[in-house]
């Protein structure tokens, strides 16, 4: 049988109001780009006839500006999970004044598997992104996977963005495979990075298959420049693992590097490379972003393997150009094999994810501005820190021009607990929190990554209540929140009133 060709806004006439969509990629790559608008103007053209109209939203993290923008703008979304990243929908989610989205914020790893539990209601429609589609339903994904399989597989309709500005030498690039569900679930046959399990496509009935075609670029945009303080955190951890390897601690192999999103992210990664005593290392990762390519072409990376190639617009042509060098040496899998925690213990994957502020305890938050304001998500940080051979966040010692510490007395909001935290390093420098108590791990984060104009007031604070295992004073412990939030400072802060 022949498939069902479609225009994007004909496609779009398929999603009905109060349907459960699930789009495929991971951060902006892989994603559909046209489709979503015409949700959008459909949501728009409705509302302006006094029908309701939104949808629930699966993702596999955040995506680009066409799905999370455009959905949040034409106010046309109902719930949303995981991870997001775009001003319009943050801000939609933050807005509880007016019509706010239903957001969770969950481990990306688990997204797959809740949807096909039943926990979040069915996939009514699935619109993914795809360099191939047969007549057979043969889907092949673009630069980016997510839950494209469980989606596809569930949908009852299935939208393919066929973009033509992805080379269809792409397929081979994928690995896609689906976990059985519980009571019946498997092992899962990888044991080292390069390991594949699953078909280079994704496989469903055709007559569901609706396909658009769709000539669009990358959405994405490019890295700031290391700069001096993502340059020092980068060296701080450069140095931490030589040492960690001189010790023995690491491997002299080395381990597979799972380096979150971001700025900060990219930036370790190029002090690695620069780093003598670091040997060529793997990647077992989730986003593979510009520096990996850059250092699998010089070498110093050996394999990678992750959920998206999320790259900058040059990055991604010199990716193409050069497909047949990358082909043997990376691989793009569902975020339920990327993110999956049991294999992160396995391969003895050292986690390096960003915190918004940690406390003296080692505590991180790596979502909540003040405690309220939610800014992306957990991401994929919590599948990887909790099971990491080493769980390492990195943050810069301040924000806000200073007036914010990323070190407090107490996290506003908490992700990750100290119990999975083993490593903070900000441009300050390294606290190792392995093996140490409570008043010890306050000291070797105050004194390594604090910065120095908070040290003081950080100190009064631990020394407030020298009381029990933990030395929390919950009069006293949001004090450097308040300060911000009255004072526009966090140095305004003032122990003083606590002492007896
Ligand atoms: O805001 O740009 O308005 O000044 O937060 O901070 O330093 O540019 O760093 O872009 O890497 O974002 C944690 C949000 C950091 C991100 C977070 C303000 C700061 C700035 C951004 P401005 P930076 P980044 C990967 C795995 C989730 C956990 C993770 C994130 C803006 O990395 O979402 O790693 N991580 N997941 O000024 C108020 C503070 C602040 C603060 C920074 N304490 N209070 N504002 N900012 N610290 C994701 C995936 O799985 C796909």
């Amino acid at each position: 049988m022949s498939l069902t060709y479609v225009t994007a806004k004909e496609a779009a006439a398929l999603v009905n109001h109060n349907d459960n969509v699930g789009f495929s990629g991971f951060t902006h790559a892989g994603c559909p780009k046209v489709v979503p608008v015409e949700i959008a103007k459909r949501a728009e053209e409705e509302h302006a006839k006094g029908n309701p109209f939104k949808i629930g939203m699966f993702t596999g993290a955040s995506t680009g500006d066409s799905i999370d923008g455009s959905l949040a703008r034409a106010n046309a979304v109902k719930f949303r999970t995981p991870y997001q990243t775009n001003k319009d929908m943050r801000n939609a989610i933050n807005a509880v004044e007016h019509d706010p989205i239903q957001y969770f914020d969950m481990h990306l790893s688990q997204v797959a598997q809740e949807i096909r539990y039943g926990f979040l209601g069915g996939v009514d429609v699935a619109v993914v992104e795809a360099c191939e589609v047969t007549e057979s339903g043969e889907i092949v994904p673009t630069s980016g996977v997510g839950i494209m399989p469980t989606i596809c597989r569930l949908a009852k309709k299935v939208i393919v963005e066929l973009n033509d500005k992805v080379p269809a030498k792409m397929r081979g690039v994928h690995d896609l495979y689906e976990l059985q569900d519980p009571p019946k679930r498997r092992h899962i046959n990888i044991f080292e990075v390069q390991n594949r399990i699953g078909l280079e496509y994704v496989k469903v009935d055709p007559s569901k298959i609706y396909v658009v075609r769709t000539s669009e670029e990358n959405e994405g945009s490019g890295f700031a420049p290391v700069d001096e303080i993502t340059a020092k955190i980068g060296e701080n951890v450069a140095n931490f693992f030589v040492s960690e390897l001189k010790k023995g601690n690491i491997p002299p192999t080395f381990l597979p590097i799972q380096s979150g999103v971001g700025n900060i992210a990219n930036a370790v990664l190029a002090s690695m490379a620069q780093n003598k005593d670091i040997p060529r290392f793997e990647v077992y990762t989730e986003v593979i972003q510009d520096a990996v390519l850059d250092m699998m072409q010089k070498g110093h990376i050996s394999f990678a393997s992750g959920c998206s190639l999320t790259l900058s617009n040059e990055a991604m042509d010199r990716f193409y150009r050069d497909l047949d060098f990358f082909k043997n040496k990376l691989v793009l899998r569902p975020s339920e094999i990327s993110n999956n925690p049991g294999l992160v213990r396995r391969l003895g994957v050292i986690g390096i994810n960003t915190a918004l502020e940690a406390d003296i305890f080692g505590n991180v938050n790596s979502t909540h501005v003040m405690g309220n304001m939610m800014m992306n998500g957990i991401g994929g940080s919590g599948d990887f820190t909790r099971s990491a051979y080493i769980s390492i966040f990195v943050t810069p010692s301040t924000a806000k021009n200073g007036m914010i510490s990323a070190i407090v007395p107490k996290v506003a909001h908490e992700d990750h607990s100290e119990h999975s935290v083993k490593v903070i390093v900000s441009e300050y420098g390294v606290a190792d929190l392995r093996g140490k108590g409570t008043y010890a791990r306050a000291e070797e984060i105050i004194e390594n990554c604090a910065h120095p104009d908070y040290r003081p007031l950080l100190r009064d604070y631990l020394n407030l209540s020298k009381k029990g295992h933990t030395p929390q004073n919950l009069y006293a412990c949001y004090d450097f929140h308040k300060a911000f939030l009255e004072t526009g400072s966090m140095l305004n802060a003032d122990f003083s009133k606590y002492k007896k």
